[in-house]
């Protein structure tokens, strides 16, 4: 299945009231997400420079040695900010029963790849945006981790970051005008939200195997997470119909996932959009390509984590508080919710 592509120029380009076609594509954008969980967008002010910048700084980084890496982690701030080295985070699928049900119950086509223990992908998490003044979630809203030798590193953060939040509000802007909610109803929350440029690094050096776990099946806890290209393959996300679909991102697009927050906010009408990355045989072609041509053997990701405020409240949205699913939403401060998932997934409460 082929995701569509949604041009958010024409959206860009108006200041004023929407024309009945431009209501219309913000009611693709929204429909898209509610089908499907995910949804391809081409912004103009996000390019292909820019993502290549991101990650040639990233492999440099990912590439160091482990020693030096590791001085960039901060567990007492739940891995927050800074690196989580490989084998920590732990995939929803390895512990939460339920979900493993229901994995049980999918056919083989559709299966995901079960995991056997933590993730084999690291990560680095960076904030993008101003902090909140006052909060109740510190941990969550500390303050950024920079590398030494990498003299680039907040320019390039700062850059694609921005660039990514930017493309967000306008799908969470449009998603909201094709929910029939206010224009703001998602952007408000979202000011002063933890937002999380969070590349992950796979080393497929190490790790090279056809069905190599990186990141196990899961759902994101945020908002809505966008992703660029990535140089490497692997990306497989789980459609709300439960088909399997190995992502292919055209070149000068992002890809946007469904989070958990969006899922609170509209009574689970969408739902988070489940995925996974394992090396398949399409990683193992680029693998071989890359060897060939002399290029990092690193598979970055070019991943942003938007939030929602954590010091705001989650809770069904507009009509979508009148769902019938609306009770399985009780209000929740987002700082909260986001404190019980890292929790489960092994990033909360080690020192
Ligand atoms: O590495 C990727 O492409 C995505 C990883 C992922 O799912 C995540 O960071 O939550
Ligand atoms: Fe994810």
């Amino acid at each position: 299945m082929e995701l569509p592509v949604i041009d958010l120029s024409s959206y860009l380009s108006v200041s004023t009231d929407l024309d009945p076609q431009l209501r219309s594509l913000c009611g693709d954008v929204s429909r898209c997400l509610r089908e499907t969980g995910a949804l391809l967008v081409k912004d103009p002010r996000c390019t292909v420079e820019d993502n290549d910048r991101f990650i040639d700084m990233m492999e440099k980084y990912f590439s160091a040695p482990h020693d030096f890496k590791v001085l960039h982690e901060r567990p007492q701030l739940h891995y927050q900010v800074g690196v989580t080295p490989e084998k920590v985070e732990v995939p929803r699928s390895l512990v939460d029963e339920e979900m493993k049900e229901k994995v049980k119950e999918m056919s083989q086509e559709n299966r995901p790849h079960t995991p056997v223990g933590a993730d084999l992908k690291w990560r680095y998490f960076w904030r993008i945006g101003p902090r909140p003044s006052i909060t109740r979630f510190q941990e969550l809203n500390a303050e950024p981790v920079i590398p030494e030798g990498f003299p680039e590193w907040k320019e390039t953060m700062d850059s694609w970051g921005y660039k990514m939040i930017a493309a967000i509000e306008v799908v969470a802007e449009m998603a909201a005008i094709g929910f029939g909610l206010p224009k703001d109803a998602f952007t408000s929350l979202m000011k002063l939200g933890p937002h999380l440029l969070a590349p992950t690094g796979s080393d497929l050096e190490k790790y090279n195997q056809e069905g190599t776990i990186f990141a196990g099946y899961h759902y994101d806890l945020n908002f809505l997470t966008i992703h660029g290209r990535s140089r490497f393959p692997g990306l497989n996300i789980w459609l709300k119909n439960g088909q399997k679909v190995q992502v292919k991102v055209p070149v000068g697009c992002l890809l946007i996932q469904t989070g958990k927050q969006i899922e609170w906010l509209t009574g689970g009408d969408c739902i988070a959009g489940m995925h996974e990355v394992v090396a398949t045989n399409k990683t193992i072609d680029a693998i071989n390509a890359a060897k060939e041509q002399k290029r990092s053997l690193w598979r970055v990701s070019s991943t942003l984590f938007a939030h929602i405020a954590s010091d705001a409240v989650l809770k069904p949205l507009g009509q979508f508080a009148e769902s019938p699913q609306a009770s399985k939403y009780p209000p929740i401060s987002a700082g909260e919710y986001v404190e019980q998932e890292l929790a489960v997934i092994n990033l909360k409460g080690k020192k």
